[in-house]
């Protein structure tokens, strides 16, 4: 089973054609679902939505209350999903289905994530350019090295999204969020439609705020589980330096070596302590926070298993474990 999450957002005119496209492409694909996420549209979006649920049972919906963004509308998407390979594609036509066999075909190379990219791009150059920076950006501080971070169509098996958790505006980074947890990560060269219908929702403030989550997702994702080290640090360091200037100005002063009142070293002596302390108390508070939500978020992601029963912590593979017959919980899931 495969299936499809497209994130909608007042595209009345763009879904009847896209209905059609997947339709054709998964003529041939076994058995598939469309799932479709209303966030709050303004439009005729949800009619249309209905009226293809009416014309083809593979149609699944929801409709948000209100606008609460893309991460929020994919996040309710995969928990909804039934298929073990899950899609997302953007629901403008800009992506092009008849590329999901590909994207197939790379999963079966032994990737748990295909990635598209917008090689050649049909976008303004006030937009282009800019995610190339940005790009570059999240590939170095992450090590999740891909050149489009930003392409809407991408490919996961189910196993990988089950870990992972959307909010925000973090639907950027699933890539980046399963590679951090082991996930072999791959990208496919996609053929990038022009917009027809409708315009585009983003526009240059997506970069700031992209650069703010890419500074969110460095720190979950490498200090998460550490928040005191590189704040303590800081924390440290600022304070040695601080006691450092207080003590050489008062072994000054004990000597009668001048007045040390009027001396910049020590507002700065001073400022430095006080921000060091500060830094490590709140590395400090970091670390409860995540004492707390570490016990119901496993830290680790498992890949494989043997001969370990009813473990609660990893979503069955094809190599799950062989259960001893005696053992009443595994046997029932
Ligand atoms: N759920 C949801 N989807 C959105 C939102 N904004 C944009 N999208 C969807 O994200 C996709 C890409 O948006 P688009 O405006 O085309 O961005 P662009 O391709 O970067 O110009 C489209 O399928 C939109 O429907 C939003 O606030 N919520
Ligand atoms: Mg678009």
């Amino acid at each position: 089973m495969i299936s499809v999450v497209v994130p909608t957002f007042n595209e009345e005119q763009s879904l009847e054609p896209l209905h059609q496209e997947l339709d054709r492409a998964f003529a041939a694909l076994g058995p598939v679902e469309f799932l479709f996420v209303d966030d709050g549209s303004r439009d005729r979006t949800w009619a249309v939505i209905q009226a293809l649920s009416k014309r083809d049972s593979r149609v699944r919906a929801i409709r948000f209350r209100r606008n609460f963004g893309k991460a929020a509308a994919l996040s309710a998407g995969f928990r909804a999903v039934h298929g073990d390979v899950v899609f997302t594609m953007d629901a403008d036509l800009q992506d092009d289905p008849s590329e999901i066999t590909r994207f197939l075909e790379k999963l079966d190379q032994g990737f748990d994530v295909v990635s598209g990219w917008k090689q050649v791009r049909h976008d303004p150059w006030h937009k282009v350019w800019p995610s190339r920076v940005f790009n570059a950006a999240v590939s170095t501080l992450t090590g999740c090295r891909l050149h489009d971070h930003n392409c809407g169509f991408k490919a996961y098996r189910r196993q990988a999204l089950e870990e992972i958790d959307v909010y925000g505006e973090l639907h950027r980074f699933v890539p980046v969020l399963a590679h951090a947890r082991g996930y072999r990560v791959g990208e496919l060269p996609v053929h990038h439609r022009p917009r027809r219908h409708g315009h585009s929702k983003y526009g240059l403030s997506r970069l700031f705020k992209g650069f703010l989550d890419l500074l969110t997702v460095r720190f979950l994702t490498g200090y998460g589980q550490r928040p005191l080290h590189p704040l303590g640090l800081l924390g440290l360091f600022l304070t040695t330096l601080g006691l450092s200037g207080l003590t050489y100005l008062a072994f000054l002063w004990v000597r009668g070596l001048g007045p040390i009142g009027t001396r910049p070293m020590l507002g700065y002596s001073a400022a430095a302590i006080v921000v060091g302390v500060q830094l490590i108390c709140l590395g400090i508070l970091a670390e409860l926070i995540t004492s707390y939500h570490i016990r119901s978020h496993p830290p680790y992601s498992v890949a494989e298993e043997i001969n370990i029963p009813s473990s609660r912590h990893a979503a069955p593979t094809a190599q799950s474990p062989v259960s001893p017959p005696d053992d009443p919980e595994a046997r029932h899931g």
